[in-house]
């Protein structure tokens, strides 16, 4: 815990325990692991990834990148476990102790990597993601392990949560002609400042290696504002 802001981090002074992520998770829905994830294996990763989506950029452009790929190419995303790193999938190499037990703690089971886990680039823009609760769009209880591998939350789009011990799912009211199912199923700010409070909300600044763990039912968006202008390559890794 931060004791000057209040805001769940960990990590800051002492290696992050199980005890205490189940803690912040059970308390606020989010927390913050600070310099969690050594950077080496973040930069590997970035570079991967983009490796990767130079080469379906070319196959794109050659009318040859195949049909399942196109979705997640046109929104600047692979599936994570498309990404690999010595034999093992990215997601394998980022599922490191205590987040598998804090996982099997607060879901009840032994949980697994979701399929529905990616890594993808945003820049501020139409590929912002509106406020919403993965649970509404998994149908299952989850923790998502989200980080970013470039920084974010100044100059490039960061995530902004609300924080709460609360985990009812609420009212989603998005234009239902959409094709994005995040954008069908997106909550109104209004709607999560009268259940939660303004106070609630938080957007924190990361850095390669940090990551932000949260419960499926914690709302969260992209946080953008008018002043950035950067990109910003992320993982959303979900265990259930
Ligand atoms: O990366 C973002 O900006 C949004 C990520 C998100 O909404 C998610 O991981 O569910």
């Amino acid at each position: 815990m931060d004791t000057e802001t209040a805001h769940p981090v960990l990590g800051n002074e002492r290696p992050v325990s199980g005890a205490a992520l189940v803690s912040c998770l059970r308390a606020h829905g989010a927390a913050k692991l600070a310099g969690f994830f050594d950077p080496s294996l973040i930069a590997w990763i970035l570079e991967q990834f983009r490796t990767s989506m130079a080469e379906r950029q070319k196959q794109w452009d050659a009318g040859m990148l195949p049909r399942e790929h196109h979705k997640d190419f046109t929104g600047g995303s692979m599936r994570l476990d498309q990404v690999t790193i010595d034999g093992r999938t990215a997601g394998e190499a980022l599922t490191r102790e205590p987040l598998q037990a804090a996982a099997d703690e607060m879901l009840g089971h032994s949980a697994r990597r979701s399929h529905s886990s990616y890594i993808r680039t945003i820049s501020p823009g139409p590929e912002e993601l509106p406020f919403h609760q993965d649970q509404t769009l998994v149908e299952s209880a989850l923790l998502n392990i989200w980080l970013p591998l470039t920084p974010c939350g100044t100059d490039a789009p960061g995530l902004e949560v609300a924080l709460t011990p609360k985990t009812e799912l609420l009212a989603t009211t998005g234009p239902q002609e959409s094709n994005r199912l995040v954008e069908r199923k997106q909550i109104t700010r209004e709607l999560i400042v009268d259940t939660f409070g303004e106070r609630a909300l938080w957007h924190p600044t990361f850095e390669p290696g940090d990551a932000l763990v949260f419960r499926g039912s914690t709302v969260h968006r992209t946080y953008v504002t008018e002043a950035m202008t950067e990109p910003r390559t992320s993982i959303e890794l979900r265990l259930i």
